[in-house]
């Protein structure tokens, strides 16, 4: 078992609010692809021709038969240790809010309460005309892009493509957990992608510890309080038993 440093260990004892920053890398271990690195999906296919509205106006088919694909992958995934350790993590503290930029719903599915996604969610998609939703698993079936039943117009995934705005809600929800947070875990992102990338940063000049969880350093990693360099899903197990310890093994809500 991981040992963690001291300091890191005394601010999460006194913390209240807590928030998890994550991206692809936490769902690696889930088997689903992150987008960056030697495996990453953008070395093998161009961003460019599938993430982004042009692109979808362009070879509608082509961009939907894609991410029937990545749906097909993330129906049969499931939560990793790193995602359940988060979602256990809830219970100790008065405050834990997940901010992911992934579409997998991974988190939900762990348990998680508090999710915002500042990416979509490959699980609904919507009208591009009347932006009437289209979120049962049965639609979304076939190779085809599919038409809605009310105007006609291509419907598209409820994903964040480049060249889009966020979420309004989600965002502004995430700015406000990050002012507020004792403690800020970054956990398997590349923290490239902006503007969910100002959210560590936030939280880091609002006093937040900042803890980065990741195979290897990234931009954020100068700016961090501790690296912790290894998977997600074998060191949060290992915080999630430090919290028990000194949280108690009864849980604050519970
Ligand atoms: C592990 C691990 C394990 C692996 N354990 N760790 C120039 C400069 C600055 C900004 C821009 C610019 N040009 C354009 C922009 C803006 C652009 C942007 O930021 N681009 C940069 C890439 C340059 N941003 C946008 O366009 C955003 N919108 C916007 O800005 O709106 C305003 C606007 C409006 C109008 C005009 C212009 C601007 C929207 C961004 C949407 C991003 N969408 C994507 C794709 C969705 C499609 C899909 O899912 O199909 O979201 S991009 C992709 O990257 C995806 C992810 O959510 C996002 C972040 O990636 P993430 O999660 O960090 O993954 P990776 O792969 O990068 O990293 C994985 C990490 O895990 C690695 O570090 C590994 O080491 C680690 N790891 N296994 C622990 N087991
Ligand atoms: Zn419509």
């Amino acid at each position: 078992m991981k040992t963690f440093r001291r300091d890191f260990l005394e601010v999460l004892k006194e913390a209240e609010n807590v928030v998890f920053f994550t991206g692809a890398g936490i769902s690696a271990e889930s088997g689903i692809s992150t987008f960056r690195g030697t495996d990453g999906i953008w070395n093998k296919l161009k961003p460019e021709e599938l993430a982004n509205f042009d692109a979808f106006l362009k070879n509608p088919d082509r961009v939907w038969d894609w991410y029937q694909y990545r749906r097909h992958i993330i129906d049969n995934s499931k939560p990793n240790p790193a995602h359940l350790a988060i979602a256990e993590m809830q219970d100790y503290f008065k405050s834990l809010s997940v901010v992911t930029q992934n579409v997998d719903n991974l988190h939900r599915r762990a348990g998680s309460r508090t999710v915002y996604e500042l990416h979509g969610n490959i699980e609904r998609n919507y009208c591009i005309e009347c932006k009437t939703p289209y979120n049962s698993p049965e639609f979304a079936s076939g190779g085809k892009v599919p038409r809605c039943e009310k105007c006609g117009g291509l419907i598209r995934p409820d994903i964040v493509w480049f060249g889009e705005m966020l979420p309004e809600e989600d965002f502004s929800m995430s700015e406000k957990a990050a002012e507020k947070c004792d403690v800020m875990f970054a956990v398997g992102t590349s923290a490239v992608v902006y503007p969910a990338a100002r959210i560590p940063l936030l939280a880091r000049r609002f006093g937040a510890y900042l803890v980065e969880i990741n195979l290897e350093e990234t931009e954020l990693s100068p700016l961090a309080n501790y690296v912790l360099l290894g998977k997600a899903g074998e060191i949060l197990p290992g915080i999630l038993e430090e919290v028990k310890k000194f949280k108690g093994e009864k849980p604050e809500n519970g």
